[in-house]
């Protein structure tokens, strides 16, 4: 086997198994009566995917908990893509977005093996322009995103990541883990001489020892505090995210250990006084989302042994349908030049297309087509 053919051992193309989890309610085949099960195409990486020209969102799983339990963790991440998979089954479809399932990363002997070989996969999707979706898994999936998208863009993406942690721990001698890949990221800036661009979000004071909260600050991280996350500080958010992000192009991570345990008891580390996923929360995800810079979104750290009656899985469903909808719903900027919307890859804004006070009904608001 060739160096570049390592990240295969780790690499699980969609079978008989993946094809299992996209099962759910079938209303009819007409287009119309979809769901995202009997929309979603396999995709075998080993294969260069075919160069998509619709908005089309490309999963690829991150099987794996080696990270967690390296990080004294509670394992069972390692079932989260199947879970996620199962969950967004029954969602229904959004005219003309393509959905594509490119099976999963799988660990093997070591998180960074694991790391590279999702780096692997990301690459080869980006360069098909596609969005790449990561299902997870441990939250070391995150430097792998991170890097398949610095590679496949050719410059380092900004890490924009919804967690209750920095995940910026100083790197053991035995090697990364699930609270390291953001140290990682920092690392490859450094080695790479580029600039490493961190925005945390929803950060919580008591999950972080104080050497994190100086790492961060070594790092020039910006953080806004789980506090951060109501509407009428929506301003604050956004300045802090465009002042850290400048003009790159943007990896999305929302660890669901950012939310309140009443809505996310199935991670590892539950989070008691978590953000919510309410309109604050949305706004901020649509308005990265709307720059149309984001290249990877990823879901961390589903633990569906933890979970409650589905209910962590559920959420990172909706966060998918909330993103998927989005991106299939971005406005088109070059149609009409005459508003406010003529910046194709400006500022990013708190995006009001959903919560704001107009008279539209929410579904043409959002300009979806029925
Ligand atoms: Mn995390």
């Amino acid at each position: 086997m060739s160096a570049n053919d390592e990240w295969l051992s780790c690499y699980r193309a969609p079978d008989a198994n993946t094809r299992a989890s996209w099962s759910g309610r079938d209303d009819g085949a007409a287009v119309d009566e979809q769901r995202w099960h009997q929309a979603i195409r396999l995709i075998d990486l080993r294969e260069d995917p075919e160069h998509c020209f619709e908005p089309t969102i490309a999963f690829i799983g991150y099987a794996s908990d080696l990270g967690v339990r390296a990080n004294q963790g509670r394992a069972g991440a390692a079932e989260g893509p199947a879970r996620l998979r199962a969950r967004m089954a029954s969602l229904p479809m959004i005219n003309n977005l393509v959905l594509l399932d490119c099976g999963d990363i799988v660990a093997r002997d070591s998180v960074l093996e694991t790391q590279e070989a999702l780096a692997e996969a990301v690459e080869r999707i980006v360069r098909s322009g596609a969005l790449v979706f990561v299902l997870g898994g441990g939250h070391d999936q995150a430097f792998g995103h991170f890097l398949g998208v610095a590679r496949g863009r050719g410059t380092p993406p900004a890490c924009v990541n919804f967690d209750a942690h920095l995940d910026l721990r100083p790197m053991p001698a035995s090697g990364p883990n699930s609270g390291t890949p953001y140290t990682q990221a920092w690392d490859w800036c450094r080695l790479h001489s580029a600039p490493f661009r961190y925005v945390a979000l929803g950060v919580q004071r008591l999950g972080n020892t104080e050497l994190m909260f100086t790492r961060a600050q070594h790092a020039a991280a910006s953080i806004v505090d789980a506090d951060g996350f109501a509407l009428d500080m929506l301003d604050v958010v956004m300045e802090a995210v465009n002042d850290s992000i400048d003009d790159a192009e943007i990896c999305v991570s929302i660890d669901l250990d950012v939310f309140a345990a009443a809505f996310a008891p199935g991670v590892s580390a539950p989070t008691a006084m978590g953000i919510a996923p309410d309109a604050a929360f949305r706004r901020v995800l649509r308005g990265l989302l709307d720059s149309r810079r984001v290249r990877g979104v990823e879901i961390a750290e589903l633990c569906p042994p933890l979970d409650i009656d589905d209910r962590t899985a559920r959420l990172g469903a909706s966060i998918a349908y909330e993103i998927a909808l989005t991106i299939a719903t971005i406005p088109d900027d070059d149609a009409d030049g005459d508003d406010d919307n003529d910046e194709s890859e400006g500022d990013i804004d708190g995006d009001e297309r959903n919560d704001d006070g107009d008279d539209q009904s929410p579904e043409h608001r959002r300009g979806v087509d029925e």
